[in-house]
């Protein structure tokens, strides 16, 4: 792991990039500039905060989450790779891949007064090789301004082609989840992760349940949220899945690391390659999945 003295090396390069450690061991790299300010932990390659200059947070992170290296942050982006959600053959693996509570390798950051771009580097070795047994270089890219973009690129270093799934598993803060209306998935089809039924998505949707749906869809997503009077919009790239997710009253309660009331305070609108959107990566070829976040008036 870069040590905090290696870390400040890097980010020396700009006044705009610092480096802490909230908890021991747990580096968090922060950027602040005119247009937005970010924090990333090292562990995850994970945005944990994103607040655009004279507006409020955009991304939810958990009061309880807990920031110690092999535990999962609950909030932000975690980056959900190679796999999204429980392992295809294998439940004792960890739900999600490894990428998410592996500490990474920050390899470049630059900074101006308006945009900072940072980019990591998923380490790779014969332990997660037990997880993962192919050749693979993995990057997050991350450009960071008045809007954030996270961008997860897969190369295939090795001889033999190989499968994916992965998620920008975003946690966007709402108002209130009474009034929060999510445009671009209507009209598609959707697997319900609660019953494992395909349906479709007749209305515009509204968050009134628990909610855990992979839609079909290469669109953007539209969040409006009238309880902060704006929206928010989730674009993206090298993804044929949007993953909508609220575990509502009941399940929030059963999640150690959510205040019982953290199912009003967010939605997570997760750019994805999940169910049977499973992209095959090539000898010498790389998957790119980028997520683009940004701040629109309520219109
Ligand atoms: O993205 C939706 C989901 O797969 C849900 O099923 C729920 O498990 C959520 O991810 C959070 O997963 P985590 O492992 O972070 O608790």
């Amino acid at each position: 792991m870069q040590s905090i003295e290696d870390l400040t090396k890097i980010l020396s390069v700009a006044p705009e990039l610092s480096v802490s450690e909230p908890e021991p061991g747990f580096p968090v790299i922060t950027v602040a500039t005119k247009m937005s300010k970010a924090t990333i932990a090292l562990q995850g390659a994970q945005v944990l905060t994103w607040i655009p200059d004279g507006h409020e947070p955009v991304l939810y992170v958990s009061p309880r989450a807990k920031y110690e290296p092999g535990t999962a942050v609950r909030g932000g982006i975690p980056i959900c790779w190679p796999w999204f959600g429980n392992h295809p053959d294998d439940d004792s693996k960890p739900q999600h891949g490894f990428a998410r509570t592996t500490m990474w390798e920050l390899i470049h950051a630059e900074s101006g007064a308006a945009t900072a771009h940072l980019t990591f580097k998923l380490p790779l070795n014969e332990e997660t090789k037990k997880l993962f047994p192919h050749d693979a270089e993995v990057t997050a890219h991350m450009t960071i301004a008045d809007k954030l973009s996270v961008a997860l690129k897969t190369k295939n270093t090795g001889e033999e082609l190989f499968q994916i799934t992965s998620a920008l598993h975003t946690y966007l803060t709402v108002g209130d989840i009474d009034r929060v209306q999510v445009e671009g998935i209507k009209e598609c089809h959707y697997l319900d992760q609660l019953d494992g039924e395909m349906k479709f998505q007749e209305k515009p949707v509204k968050i009134e349940e628990e909610t855990d749906r992979i839609y079909r869809s290469v669109a953007s997503v539209l969040m409006r949220d009238l309880g902060q009077k704006r929206s928010v919009f989730v674009d993206k790239s090298g993804s044929r899945s949007t993953v909508l997710w609220n575990p509502w009253i009941e399940k929030t309660k059963t999640i150690k690391d959510l205040p019982d009331r953290a199912y009003q305070e967010f939605v997570c609108i997760e750019t994805a390659n999940a169910g049977t959107d499973k992209p095959t990566v090539r000898p010498n070829k790389t998957h790119t999945l980028e997520t683009v976040l940004g701040l629109r008036p309520l219109a």
